[in-house]
């Protein structure tokens, strides 16, 4: 078997090590709360930016060579499926995610397209099969190709749609063939750059019938896992559909696709629609909609999206908090859709990403169960909305206040006195517990 990253060792879990190559909070097989690590957190690669990009942005070419040594695009795809599973056992993770485009190039006919997935992901298959690994998701990659200019599903051109319906039909039998456990649709162009040239209903409605056509076309091919839905407001679109889980969630009910859609939460999508992470995982999850979660973040001083690996423990505490909440995964998981800074252009870079993002989320594990251990800001929460409980509380909860007696009570009650939302100490809480404090 070739070693495409020779100089690389299988990453060890040793707190005690300064090498950057090793695990200091990320212990696979350790249990916290009845799971092991690697249970609880579910990481996986994401092929397109992990092994396809090489840093390119719109001011300059690439800054690390990606062809693994081949000109051709379907023998450098061919060889990368073999990096890509060499990377993954180095770190240890257990779970990819990846665009049809991603494993195999674009020929010049769909048919041709189609031929060449068909071989890769034959290879592919072998080698899952060697190393235990598999597909956390799959999805179409129903944005760079010029056809989809306008949108895929959104087009204004049923040409376009029929397009789209045909790759996402392959790439469900892709998902399946692999053994993929969820399909995600991210609305790359579905949304407008004008409302002058946009017929917006017509555009929502062929969202929700190209959604429906593939989700009655996969269960007839036996996938049985659950849809997501990548809500993000803006980029490349000026204005996307799925702007935040809350758009999202209302779409998906007025079309009556709940039950077989859920969201996957990209922690910098929120930080685009103005939201915080925590915001987007608590809609999804108190909306029984929690699925999955891409964890790279953006930079709050810039309004685009960077992909960056997630190191802000305090984010990946919080959001750990909601996994937790929403019971854990269970056919979601963990993806770093991120890619190194342009500068970081080495493969030593891309391994010490993936291990910065995981400690972080590990870390953001063992802070969240402390915090429910500790019990302080959930009894909060709890004794502040108390007064729904009994007395007037639960006559308004159970619908037994109506206007009149609810008017009676003011009136007779005269003023009301406020209670303090003690945000600061809620605070304070978070770091007495996250750095060591038993008590405060
Ligand atoms: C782009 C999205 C994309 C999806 C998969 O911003 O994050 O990468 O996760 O199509
Ligand atoms: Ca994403
Ligand atoms: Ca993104």
């Amino acid at each position: 078997m070739p070693d495409f990253y020779p100089t690389i060792p299988v990453i060890p879990y040793d707190p005690s090590s300064k090498s950057p190559l090793a695990f200091h909070f990320y212990n696979p097989d350790e249990t916290l709360l009845g799971k092991t690590m690697k249970a609880h957190l579910r990481f996986a690669m994401s092929y397109w930016h992990t092994m396809c990009a090489g840093g390119a942005d719109m001011f300059g070419v690439a800054t690390l060579d990606k062809s693994y040594g081949h000109a051709d695009p379907m023998a450098s795809a061919y060889v990368k499926a073999g990096a890509a599973f060499e990377f993954m056992r180095k770190l240890g993770l257990e779970l990819y995610c990846f665009h049809d485009r991603d494993i195999a190039p674009e020929a010049d006919t769909l048919c041709e397209t189609n031929a060449r997935l068909d071989k890769i992901s034959d290879k592919l298959l072998e080698l899952q099969n060697e190393s235990g690994i598999a597909p956390l998701w799959g999805t179409a990659n129903l944005f760079s190709n010029p056809r989809y200019q306008n949108g895929a599903a959104s087009s204004c051109s049923p040409e376009v749609f029929a397009f789209a319906a045909a790759q996402v039909k392959k790439a469900l039998e892709l998902t399946v063939k692999l053994g993929g456990q969820g399909f995600v649709f991210w609305g790359g162009r579905e949304g407008y750059e004008t409302l002058l040239n946009t017929n917006y209903a017509l555009e929502q409605e062929n969202i929700a019938r190209l959604f429906t056509l593939a989700r009655d076309y996969a269960r007839s091919i036996g996938f049985k896992g659950p849809f997501y839905v990548e809500p993000k407001p803006k980029e490349p679109m000026k204005h996307q559909y799925d702007y935040d889980a809350a758009a999202a969630i209302g779409f998906l009910r007025k079309y009556g696709l709940q039950d077989d859609f859920k969201m996957n939460i990209e922690a910098n999508h929120a930080t685009l629609a103005g939201h915080t992470f925590q915001h987007e995982l608590r809609m999804a999850r108190e909306e029984g909609m929690f699925g999955s979660i891409d964890a790279n973040i953006g930079d709050p001083l810039l309004g685009w999206d960077t992909d960056q690996f997630p190191t802000n423990v305090y984010d990946s505490t919080l959001a750990m908090l909601e996994v937790l909440q929403a019971g854990g995964f269970t056919t979601g998981g963990l993806n770093f859709d991120a890619k190194t800074r342009r500068a970081s252009n080495s493969f030593e870079d891309l391994f010490q990403a993936y291990v910065a993002g995981m400690d972080a989320f590990a870390l953001g594990l063992r802070m969240a169960a402390k915090l429910q251990a500790d019990g302080r800001l959930g009894e909060f929460v709890k004794a502040r909305y108390a007064g729904y409980e009994s007395g007037l509380g639960l006559d308004i909860v159970e619908g037994r206040a109506d206007m009149a007696a609810l008017e009676a009570f003011a009136l007779e009650r005269g003023d009301v006195e406020t209670t303090s939302g003690r945000q600061e100490y809620l605070e304070h809480v978070m770091n007495c517990v996250m750095f060591g404090q038993a008590k405060l």
